[in-house]
């Protein structure tokens, strides 16, 4: 049991004890975890918060179940749900929230190691997160192509589709083009595992920062118990996953003020809303 063999890091539990940590030189590679809870402020729903939450307000997609917008073989048979919510969360009508600006921070701040997320609204790039930072596990909205002929298909073509509530085709041969999201039963993107295992291995992580998500799909899910050795931050609404190890700090508020508080806290404040500010 890692958390009885490992010594204990943090002062405390709770959010002083985290800025102390996180201006420490023990504290240099910090990795991320996001969920839609990061995004909710920006006006884009997450999918299980009761009443607000997308899943439930698929019913007038007339679907057989709300999972089926994003299953392949219902797609190729109906992709119209899918388009109907693409256009309603499409990235380019939504703003980074104080969140996203913050993940920037810390990139600032050299002390950003890997974001995953599963987010697929690519608001972590558009807050100026680089790239190569990201892993966007669940794929995102940044790129599509032919589901038959596999072919890529324009950036600013299919947004004027979605926006226009058009069913974009192949321009080769006609098949349906669907953004690079993946789908239940697709495989996750190969640098998603690459970067968790060695996450894993390696312990490259000072820190982990899980923010915004119901921690309840795998395998992303389970990353969070996989990371070792480093102390653990939670950030949500309410309390998820298994936050109980001796070095774990639990935050339950909305994301945005309690990454506000912890700048504050470390003197970031100005910074962060100069960050946000800019977006
Ligand atoms: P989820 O299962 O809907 O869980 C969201 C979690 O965030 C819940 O525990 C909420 O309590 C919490 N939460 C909501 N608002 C806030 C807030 N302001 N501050 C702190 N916590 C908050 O979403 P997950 O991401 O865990 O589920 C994984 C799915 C959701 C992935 O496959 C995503 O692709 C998918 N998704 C993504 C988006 C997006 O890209 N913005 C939106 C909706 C769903």
């Amino acid at each position: 049991n890692h958390s009885e063999s490992s010594p204990k890091v943090l002062e405390g539990n709770d959010l002083q004890s985290l800025a102390k940590y996180m201006k420490s030189d023990s504290c240099r590679n910090i990795c991320l975890m996001l969920g839609a809870g990061v995004s909710t402020s920006a006006g884009i729903p997450d999918f299980r918060s009761p009443g607000t939450g997308l899943y439930s307000n698929l019913a007038r997609l007339n679907l057989p179940c709300p999972e089926a917008v994003f299953e392949m073989d219902f797609f190729r048979s109906n992709p119209v749900p899918f388009y109907t919510l693409a256009k309603e969360i499409y990235p380019s009508r939504y703003r980074p929230t104080l969140t996203h600006s913050f993940i920037k921070v810390l990139h600032s701040h050299g002390l950003l190691h890997t974001c995953f997320t599963q987010n697929i609204d690519t608001l972590e790039r558009r807050a100026g997160v680089p790239e190569e930072k990201i892993i966007e596990a669940h794929g995102s909205f940044a790129t599509q192509k032919c589901i038959d002929c596999k072919d890529p298909y324009d950036d600013a073509k299919i947004e004027k589709a979605i926006l226009n509530s058009e069913i974009p085709r192949c321009e080769r041969c006609k098949g349906l083009v669907k953004p690079n999201i993946v789908f239940f039963g697709e495989a996750l993107p190969k640098r998603f595992y690459q970067s968790a295992l060695s996450l894993e291995l390696e312990g490259d992580a000072d820190l982990l920062i899980v923010m915004g998500t119901s921690l309840t799909v795998n395998p992303f899910a389970s990353m969070a118990d996989r990371v070792k050795g480093c102390p653990r931050v939670l950030i949500n609404l309410n309390e998820v996953g298994n936050f109980h190890r001796q070095d774990d700090i639990v935050l339950l508020g909305k994301c945005d003020d309690i990454v506000r508080r912890l700048c504050r806290e470390l003197g970031w404040e100005e910074e962060l809303d100069r960050e946000w500010e800019a977006t």
